[in-house]
């Protein structure tokens, strides 16, 4: 009984249970991890079961928020500012580590395991929808 709690424990810890859905679009599995800089990380799934939709802003109660994409560039990993990230028409896009994700800077408080970072997403098509990334432990 013991094992199967921690086990569980585990999968909820590592993955925000909350779904928002705007629509055709479905965001999944929110989450940051802690920061002790100035600069955080936002990821999530997104998946589009209708026509292409882009995501043109995000915005929050943070001094900078915005989409970046990571690339690797002559072996060196850069981070590109995106003004807009098109989302496929019925597809998954992941806004994961090492690829797209919602950068915060000029962050003065850390991010600690189980904060709730709040941002507003917005689509060209679909409109605002308000998610939480939720603070987990590095793996
Ligand atoms: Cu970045």
């Amino acid at each position: 009984m013991k094992y199967i709690l921690a086990a569980l424990l585990m999968v909820c810890s590592s993955v925000s249970a909350e779904s928002y859905i705007l629509g055709n679009l479905t965001i999944k599995d929110a989450f940051a991890y802690p920061t002790n800089g100035r600069s955080g990380a936002g990821y999530f799934v997104l998946q589009n079961q209708g026509a292409e939709d882009t995501l043109i802003k995000v915005v929050g109660d943070y001094p900078r928020v915005m989409v970046h994409e990571s690339i690797m560039e002559n072996g060196v990993m850069t981070m590109k500012h995106r003004m807009k990230v098109k989302v496929p028409a019925g597809g998954v896009f992941e806004f994961k580590p090492g690829a797209h994700h919602v950068m915060f800077m000029g962050l003065t408080d850390d991010w600690n395991v189980g904060d709730e970072i709040a941002v507003t997403l917005k689509f060209e098509t679909a409109g605002p929808l308000d998610i939480k990334f939720v603070v987990i432990p590095r793996p």
